[in-house]
């Protein structure tokens, strides 16, 4: 019988029976499944669903070894719960707060750990990255080797919050091994898990991650969805607003300022985007579910993939936003 064979670029299993199942190829030589050749060679995305069930068996038996964790996670979609998968492994672990690059550059990367470590959850470390602008990928390196307990290192995470992206990175920087990850805007690229060599000292396992079946890019076509990441350092627009004024960010979410004194309100999603200024009684996407939220003192309004909004003081705010899309308020992170 043939040995069985996986995608070096999403880890899943090969075969040539079946065009409409994952992991096929036309050809059994060859590396790439047809998903991955076709993301890597013309940019078409396909979306794959994948039930959370078999992330959890995966992370479930990371924590049956000793290896060093990092766990990635995207600045500016971190989700609500860092703890969730904390919790749920018992290894060493490193937070990769990645995609520096989307927030702006005044925002010292001191002030990013500090907020982190101050909810007092058990990492080795907190670095602050961006794999794309190739930023502090050394000092994480660094911290690696002072970590890790054997040469495997597993990278988790959140989907989306580029894992392999950063494996990629560290790829190109320090090793002659040629094999490349498949990314891609859109969730759950990464099928299986896969085994990267970046030398004899250490080895990268890349895993699928963590899906939020609550993140607005679920409910995008592609299209949006590329408009909804931001490519380029994120310039933040604040707004005076007074009860009875109101926000939209595209035609994504309002924001009703219904109560409070006068009060400050930075958006922080990508600069495509249009954020417009209008009067509450204009009805503009109202039909939108409505969620009411009492801030305090310098809070974050945050939607999940989309990025979130600093109020200053406190008052009452309605939001209104696609139903299946989580939305939560935590302590402002700039
Ligand atoms: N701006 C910015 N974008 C990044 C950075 N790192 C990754 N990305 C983008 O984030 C998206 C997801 O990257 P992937 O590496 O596919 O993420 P992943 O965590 O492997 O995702 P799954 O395999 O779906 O779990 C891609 O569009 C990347 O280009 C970064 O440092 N800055
Ligand atoms: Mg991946």
């Amino acid at each position: 019988m043939d040995k069985e064979k996986y995608c070096s670029g999403c880890g899943v299993k090969l075969q040539d029976e079946n065009v409409l199942q994952e992991g096929y190829t036309a050809n059994l030589d060859h590396d790439l499944c047809q998903r991955c050749f076709r993301i890597k060679n013309y940019g078409d995305y396909q979306v794959v669903v994948k039930s959370n069930e078999e992330y959890l068996t995966v992370l479930k038996s990371i924590g049956q070894t000793k290896n060093l964790v990092l766990y990635i996670t995207d600045l500016l979609n971190m989700e609500k719960d860092l703890t969730e998968i904390r919790n749920l492994i018992p290894n060493k672990m490193i937070l990769v707060l990645n995609k520096r690059d989307v927030l702006p550059k005044s925002v010292k990367d001191e002030k990013l750990i500090q907020y982190f470590e101050s909810m007092d959850i058990p990492f080795e470390k907190i670095v602050v990255i961006s794999t794309k602008k190739n930023q502090n990928i050394d000092d994480l390196l660094k911290q690696i080797k002072i970590y890790q307990t054997s040469s495997e290192v597993y990278v988790v995470g959140h989907t989306n919050a580029g894992k392999s992206s950063l494996i990629n990175k560290l790829l190109r920087n320090y090793s002659t091994n040629t094999q490349e990850l498949t990314m891609s805007p859109l969730p759950t690229t990464t099928l299986n898990t896969v085994r990267i060599a970046i030398n004899d000292y250490l080895t990268l396992i890349d895993t699928p991650g963590l899906v939020d079946a609550h993140s607005m890019t679920n409910y995008l076509d592609p299209v949006m969805v590329a408009k909804v990441c931001p490519k380029k350092e994120i310039k933040p627009k604040t707004y005076q607003l007074k009860p009875g004024q109101s926000l939209l960010i595209d035609e994504l979410a309002r924001i009703d300022y219904v109560e409070g004194e006068r009060n400050s309100f930075t958006v922080f999603v990508s600069n495509e985007l249009k954020v417009k200024r209008i009067s509450s009684k204009n009805n503009a996407l109202k039909d939108l579910e409505k969620r009411t939220y009492e801030m305090k003192y310098e809070e974050d309004l945050v939607i999940n993939g989309l990025g979130f909004i600093k109020v200053v003081n406190k008052g009452t705010v309605d939001l209104y936003l696609n139903h299946n899309v989580e939305s939560f308020v935590r302590k402002s992170l700039i």
